[in-house]
């Protein structure tokens, strides 16, 4: 038999909370649809591309008879981008849906993420295999992928695919990318009169899937609750030795809402957010001096240690290596072949010298040897460079090791600074969804299935109100294209889902502009421990600040 911690067996047990609607039998209740809605920018371009699905109504469940409920049917499953906590419950709750329908409905999962639906990859999801990952992290159910959806050539396949295995809706679990091609998957399906569904679970660690109808994404709250866990140790830990600064970079590809979720929870003594970084044009020099300034304030009065959070997109907001980095992906993917056959670093850096624009090149040549080599790593499948993958964190040390040193020759730092840095990113993708995610994920999943078995498609299954109880919970459908305006994307405008950045003007970016001239000096640091899945409900079923905040 396989074995299993204590933890994990109790967790196969514990029951998800459901928003009050879709509590009971799925064969009493029905849709309640509103007016018809708009995209949130550039209407008539946004209608024109998606004719069959746009300006559909949002849905919201009611009590009622449903005959539908109970038919027999078959639902494909996806999972698709970065691991986020909470991935199974959306799938466990799709499967317990069907199988209240009708037990000989089945649950198709397709394999390794986008990819597995092309090249028809697919288990059947029993219930001994769901049985084993409720409640439980990871995306290994079925494996993820980065394979975009996005050529028609693409959804034919998908069309024949489904046709062969008599499948009659998707389900795409995914971020904005994904959700944007499952709009687009859609619509094409209704073109071709193809009778398949697709409905989208808004999915992402990073948070930046959300608007005024999705209020979040899943897999946030447990990523941040593991993060904040970590850094409150590490605080404690400076806190008893005082001899060092800890520069933490954190996950969070572009926005750096979990940056700063995790300041909220935490207080450190610096968070960088690169939303800010961006909007006040600051270059890598002036970030430098703000982080060297408070440890010179702090040093001075003894206190030769500290907490600085830094998000993982910072390199791409700050202005010069915006420029820079735009240049290389450009340069990486127009020279491809010509750059491959580039065999030492030396070369690969004399052959950029001669193709970077003055200001860049510069710029590349400054920055320390690991940082350029990183640089110049392996782009992922939008062309964009791996930021996970670039030390930000141990560039801001030596830069500021550099800075400090100048300012103890100019007499002004009389402290001594001793830095260590980590990165926070992996360590939480996985990990067991807090009660929130739990039960946010097992309700999405049970909300796409209501929205199928009511004839939907083009929608993104949402629970709002996240901010109060489950029992006040309120589930629904958002149709998606009402998330889309127009972007320029590789030279060309394409309709997509607006990614969330952190708002300037929001309450969880203001209160944080409150505090931290505060947090940087005096030592206050908050110790979150770790999640807790039992016990008292102001300890277990705490949504994150940023939901509190955004709501209050
Ligand atoms: P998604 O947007 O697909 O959810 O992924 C988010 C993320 O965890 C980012 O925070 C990070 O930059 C990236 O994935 C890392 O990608 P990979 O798993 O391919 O290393």
């Amino acid at each position: 038999m396989k074995e299993i911690s204590a933890l994990q067996k109790a967790r196969y047990q514990y029951q998800p909370k459901l928003p009050n609607e879709i509590k009971g039998d799925v064969n009493n209740i029905v849709l309640k649809l509103g007016n018809p809605t708009e995209s949130i920018d550039n209407k008539e371009t946004v209608k024109s591309m998606f004719s069959n699905t746009y300006g559909k109504p949002i849905a919201r469940f009611i009590a009622g008879k449903n005959p539908k409920a109970n038919e027999k049917i078959n639902v494909g499953v996806i999972l698709s981008g970065g691991q986020a906590p909470g991935g199974h419950n959306v799938i466990a709750g799709i499967f317990d849906g069907i199988k209240k329908g009708n037990k000989d409905s089945k649950v198709i999962g397709f394999l390794g993420g986008p990819s597995g639906i092309i090249e028809d990859k697919c288990i059947e999801l029993t219930d001994s295999i769901i049985d084993d990952f409720r409640n439980t992290g990871g995306f290994d159910i079925i494996g993820s992928g980065r394979t975009k959806l996005e050529t028609e050539e693409q959804f034919d396949k998908c069309i024949a695919v489904c046709k062969k295995r008599d499948i009659k809706a998707v389900v795409i679990i995914g971020g904005d990318d994904s959700n944007t091609n499952a709009a687009l998957l859609a619509e094409y399906f209704m073109k071709k009169n193809a009778g398949i569904q697709v409905i989208g679970v808004p999915k992402t660690i990073d948070g930046d899937l959300k608007n005024e109808y999705i209020e979040t994404s899943f897999g946030f709250d447990t990523a941040t609750k593991v993060y904040s866990e970590l850094i409150g140790n590490i605080e404690r830990d400076a806190n008893s030795a005082k001899k060092y600064w800890h520069f933490i970079k954190l996950m969070g590809r572009s926005a750096s809402h979990i940056a700063l979720e995790c300041a909220l929870q935490t207080q450190p003594n610096i968070a960088i957010v690169s939303e800010e970084v961006e909007e006040k044009k600051q270059t890598l020099t002036e970030i430098v001096s703000y982080i060297a300034n408070v440890i010179m304030e702090r040093g001075n009065k003894g206190e030769n240690f500290g907490i600085i959070l830094i998000p993982e997109g910072l390199i791409e907001f700050v202005p010069e290596m915006k420029k820079l980095i735009s240049e290389l992906n450009d340069l990486l993917a127009h020279h491809e072949a010509e750059f491959a056959g580039l065999k030492s670093f030396e070369e690969q850096a004399s052959w950029l010298n001669s193709h970077l624009s003055g200001e860049s090149a510069t710029v590349f040549k400054a920055l320390p040897l690991d940082i350029q080599k990183q640089l110049l790593m392996d782009r992922d499948p939008h062309g964009n460079v791996q930021v996970s993958r670039i030390e930000t964190e141990k560039l801001l040390i030596e830069m500021v090791t550099t800075k400090l040193n100048e300012l103890k020759v100019a007499g002004k730092y009389k402290g001594k600074f001793s830095a260590l840095n980590h990165f926070f990113g992996y360590e939480g993708r996985c990990a067991a969804p807090s009660n929130f995610d739990a039960d946010y994920c097992y309700s999405l999943g049970l909300i796409a299935f209501l929205l199928i078995v009511n004839g939907l498609t083009g929608y993104m299954s949402s629970v709002s109100n996240l901010s109060l109880s489950s029992d006040k919970w309120v589930a629904g459908g958002i149709p998606t294209t009402m998330m889309f305006n127009m972007e320029q994307r590789h030279g060309s405008q394409k309709p997509v889902i607006k990614k969330a950045l952190v708002d300037l003007n929001g309450k969880p970016f203001k209160f944080f502009v409150s505090k931290r001239a505060e947090w940087a000096v005096n030592t206050s640091y908050l110790f979150p421990g770790a999640i807790q899945y039992y016990g008292p409900t102001e300890v277990c079923d705490q949504p994150t600040k940023t939901l509190i905040l955004e709501h209050s």
